[in-house]
């Protein structure tokens, strides 16, 4: 009911509703309207209301809600079903639980906050409350664990693609799952998956954006950005969150179908800011040499300074990248 009468108020953005309408359309009574634009409204919604003309919800508002979360995926239909939390741990730590529970999927995870938000390698990702888009998708491609990659491809021309559209800002992929803005780090992407017989059980793609940030913490503020410190502008999260989902759904494909594969990987190749650049692998031991390309297990190719070319895999290394992003 709360979607029914949140669509509503939607669909006549800035002007009025009136009680009666509402009540007469839901058939429910004018008290039990009542209620629920009390409850939109403790959820963050700024709705206005006249004895008169009824009620009116405000646009260029920043909302996230369970409604929100619905009416995104009445539009963003290969999604099964969308979970939403004002405060949890990590929505990827939750994905994996909800994985074990069941084998419905693609499932969207979204919170408000993250208590215990988690980067590679044990890293932790500062997710303050309210000013973040914390998300985590589960999904069951039918694929080996050499394809699973491709999951952080999406991601990433998926989040940088949103953020060209809906900004005009020029965002960078760092290889292999950083999205920069004017060389500062606006999203983070933190792909887990299971196996099992060789197979992919499951992957939860969890990606981190940072939107409303006004500040940092001291350790991350030099290396840090936000959308709205880039932009100058609030940034409504339901609105991003529904383009990052629209691009994700049309690259998804890329799994089974070439032609998507070979525009997903040219989009990520064009998106880059480390193919081209000279970078320093940090493994077992630390080499410097020139990033040449991406192949289709998504490896960086680096012609190193002595003169030998390796194909360098992400979960093993870390590369800086000299003359760009730190
Ligand atoms: C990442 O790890 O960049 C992956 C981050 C994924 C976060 C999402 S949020 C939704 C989902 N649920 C989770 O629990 N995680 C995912 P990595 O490449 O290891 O980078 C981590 C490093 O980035 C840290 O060590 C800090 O230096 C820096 N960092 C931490 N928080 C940051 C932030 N909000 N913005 C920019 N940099 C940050």
């Amino acid at each position: 009911m709360k979607k029914a009468v949140l669509e509503a108020l939607k669909n006549s953005i800035e002007h009025y509703v009136s009680g009666e309408e509402l009540s007469q359309t839901l058939g429910v009574s004018r008290t039990m309207v009542w209620k629920i634009i009390k409850n939109l409204r403790e959820e963050g919604y700024i709705i206005e209301s006249s004895s008169r003309k009824g009620y009116q919800l405000l646009e260029n508002k920043d909302y996230l809600s369970q409604a929100e979360l619905e009416l995104i995926l009445k539009k963003q239909e290969w999604i099964s079903k969308g979970y939403f939390f004002e405060s949890i741990d990590s929505t990827n730590t939750y994905g994996k639980k909800l994985a074990l529970e069941t084998l419905e999927a693609p499932l969207l995870i979204v919170a408000n906050e993250q208590t215990a938000g988690r980067g590679r390698l044990g890293r932790q990702w500062y997710s303050k409350s309210g000013d973040g888009l914390w998300m985590s998708l589960i999904l069951r491609p039918n694929i080996s664990p050499q394809e699973s990659f491709t999951t952080t491809l999406i991601a990433a021309v998926a989040v940088a693609k949103a953020i060209r559209n809906l900004y005009g800002l020029e965002a960078g992929i760092k290889w292999p799952n950083d999205i920069i803005v004017n060389r500062q780090k606006i999203c983070g992407i933190l792909s887990e998956m299971s196996i099992e017989w060789q197979t992919v059980n499951y992957i939860v793609v969890g990606i981190g954006i940072n939107a409303n940030h006004d500040s940092f913490p001291e350790d991350i503020q030099h290396i840090a950005t936000s959308l709205k410190l880039q932009t100058g502008a609030l940034i409504e999260r339901h609105r991003l969150l529904n383009e990052i989902l629209e691009q994700f759904g049309y690259y998804f494909k890329a799994f089974t179908d070439d032609v998507i594969y070979e525009e997903l990987i040219n989009q990520y190749r064009q998106y880059s800011v480390t193919i081209g650049h000279r970078v320093r692998v940090i493994g077992k031991e630390e080499k410097v040499g020139q990033a040449l390309d991406i192949n289709k297990a998504g490896e960086l190719r680096v012609q190193f300074d002595d003169g030998t070319v390796e194909d360098v895999y992400h979960g093993e290394v870390s590369v800086r990248g000299l003359d760009y992003y730190v």
